[in-house]
């Protein structure tokens, strides 16, 4: 990692039936050199944390993390999708339906970021990791979505939820080195 470059992590605090997020652990876990920043799990409110943060630190690249609800490998998800969907809404109560984030821009965004030799590097570690190609329409595609837009030096890690916290912590400090 060289000095000069500013890596936001971020993860979120738990939210629907969950007493826990993973990625709330795994960010407390962290000793690297970064910003870090626990945001809430709502539509709304998330992206103005998250832009309040990219206001003050400027970063040059933002990992975020999430929780995912099933899967026994860590996701490094492609794309963020221009939508917002959820049946159960989120920790606000809202619920939208196939609404767009930003009717103007894409229908997707795509990470700059190496994703297959970046997985490639985590498999070869020892860490279980695989490409994803969709975030889902909830709160982590949201986020995901806006840090692109800040920059496409952004990646999202959806961390399944029964993985142990050391090796989510490995895999994390692993994608750092990249930078
Ligand atoms: N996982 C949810 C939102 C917050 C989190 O940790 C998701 O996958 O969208």
């Amino acid at each position: 990692m060289q000095t000069n470059v500013r890596i936001l992590v971020t993860a979120f605090e738990p939210f629907g039936a969950n007493d826990t997020n993973i990625s709330q652990k795994v960010l407390d876990a962290i000793k690297a050199d970064v910003t870090k920043l626990l945001l809430p799990v709502s539509f709304r409110r998330a992206p103005e944390v998250l832009n309040e943060a990219i206001e003050k630190f400027q970063p040059d690249v933002i990992i975020s993390m999430g929780q995912a609800a099933e899967g026994d490998k860590i996701r490094l998800e492609r794309l963020a999708i221009n939508m917002m969907d959820s049946a159960k809404g989120d920790n606000d109560g809202y619920i939208p339906d196939e609404e767009l984030i930003c009717p103007e821009a894409s229908l997707a965004l795509k990470t700059a970021l190496p994703v297959k030799q970046l997985c490639a590097d985590c498999v070869n570690a020892g860490l279980p990791t695989k490409v994803s190609n969709s975030a889902g329409l909830y709160v982590c595609n949201r986020i995901y979505f806006e840090a692109l837009r800040h920059t496409t030096n952004s990646l999202f890690v959806h961390i399944p939820k029964n993985m142990d916290v050391e090796t989510a912590k490995q895999t994390i400090n692993q994608l750092i080195k990249y930078f």
